[in-house]
Formats: C-alpha cells, structure tokens, sequence
C-alpha cells in the first residue's frame, strides 16, 4: 500500500497517526505543497482534487483521510480504533463526519483568511469570512467542549479514530487568533492527545518543514 502525504498536513497526520498506532506495512511518499506536487497530472490522476492525502492499495484508489482511516484501521484488523459494534462505530463515524462538516471547517477557513493568504498568498484575509468563521468555531467549541466535561476520549474509555480526527489540527491550535479560554474541556482533552505516542509520531521535525518534502 501507498500513501501520499505531506509533511505536517492535518489531514495526512490523521491517517498518519492510525499508520503509526495500527503498524501496518506502508509505503509512504511525501509531496512538495510549494512545489505543486499535488498539481502534477500524474498526481491529480489519482486524486482529482489535487489535495492529500491519497491512499492506493492494489486497484482501490482512496482519497478523503476519514475514509481511508477506517478503511485502514479495518485492514489491519483493529478493533479497538474502529470497533464493529455498530453503536459504537456510528457514534466513531458521527464524529469524524461533524468534524470534516462543522468543526473542521470553521477553523480551515479561519486559519486560511487569517494566516495563509496574508503570510503565503500575500494577500489580506477577507473580514467578514474571519467573522463568520470565529463564530462557527465559537458555535462548535461550545459542542465538543461539553462533550469533552467529563471524558478523555470522544467515544469509550480508549483511543478511537474520533480522536485522531477532531485533533488533527492540533499544530495550529494556538497559531490561528481564536479565544480558547472559555472551553476548557477542550483544551485539556487537546494537552492530552497531543502526547499521545502515534500522534507524536506523525507529527513534523518542525513549522518550517511544514508542507516540505522531508530530506533523506
Ligand atoms: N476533505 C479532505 C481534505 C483534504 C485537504 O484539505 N488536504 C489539504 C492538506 S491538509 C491539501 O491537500 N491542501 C492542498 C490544497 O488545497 O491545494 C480530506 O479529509 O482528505
């Protein structure tokens, strides 16, 4: 099996952390964001959007990382990030689709208006996208921080593929301008995951290598 990644990519690291936790076999190539690796035909052939990461296995040709979370943690046999009881795998899936849905999107689209266009695109973040993206992370902390009040993980009592993906942007937490204060159980919930040993392992050498090809 195959995977394309790039270093330090939120999305990457999800699948990342479950290569990491599930130990099973992967290849893994690492794509140059600044140097439009993701925009080569021969990458795009792959995955239409131009974006990581792609999972190939054989003939089956995988974007979007929760799909390929479960897929993987399903080969490798797994039961325990991705359980088969079917509440308990609802109550994973849920998660992980509300995070690609709501969280996930307020804070994509405010750390794009706020940090990548004026520090990468050299242009200024469009105010009234700032605006609405802080209140819907605003809208969304307050629902993952009162499901955090009196839980270590967001479903049982171990790690599950909910976890890697609500933290997956854990490394830019505390870059992107957004009050964290008033969610507590958020935040403790994210001090504890970010040192989680298979999230660690995914993570980047640095910020710098962030997006970069790492060198051999
Ligand atoms: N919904 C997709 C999102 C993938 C995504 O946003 N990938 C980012 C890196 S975290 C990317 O490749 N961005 C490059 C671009 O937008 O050109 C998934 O979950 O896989």
């Amino acid at each position: 099996m195959k995977l394309y990644a790039i270093e330090g990519s939120p999305n990457s690291r999800k699948v990342l952390a479950v290569v990491n936790h599930t130990g099973i076999d992967m290849e893994i190539e690492y794509l140059d964001l600044f140097a439009g690796d993701t925009r080569r035909p021969e990458y795009t052939a792959l995955n239409p959007n131009a974006m990581v990461p792609t999972l190939v296995d054989g003939d089956l040709n995988l974007w979007e990382s929760n799909a390929i979370m479960q897929y993987l943690a399903d080969k490798a046999g797994d039961e325990s990030l991705y359980p088969k009881d079917l509440k308990l795998r609802a109550d994973i899936t849920r998660w992980q689709c509300w995070e690609l849905a709501h969280f996930n999107q307020a804070f994509g689209t405010l750390a794009f208006e706020s940090i990548a266009k004026p520090n990468f695109l050299g242009t200024p973040g469009n105010p009234a996208v700032i605006e609405w993206a802080t209140d819907q992370l605003a809208r969304f902390s307050q629902v993952l921080n009162a499901h955090l009040q009196d839980r270590r993980y967001m479903v049982g009592d171990t790690i599950t593929l909910a976890d890697y993906s609500i933290i997956h942007v854990e490394f830019f937490k505390e870059m992107i301008p957004f009050d964290w204060a008033p969610f507590p159980h958020l935040n403790t919930y994210f001090e504890h995951m970010r040192q989680t040993p298979h999230w660690i392992a995914s993570a980047p050498a640095s910020p710098e290598l962030v997006g970069r090809k790492p060198q051999p």
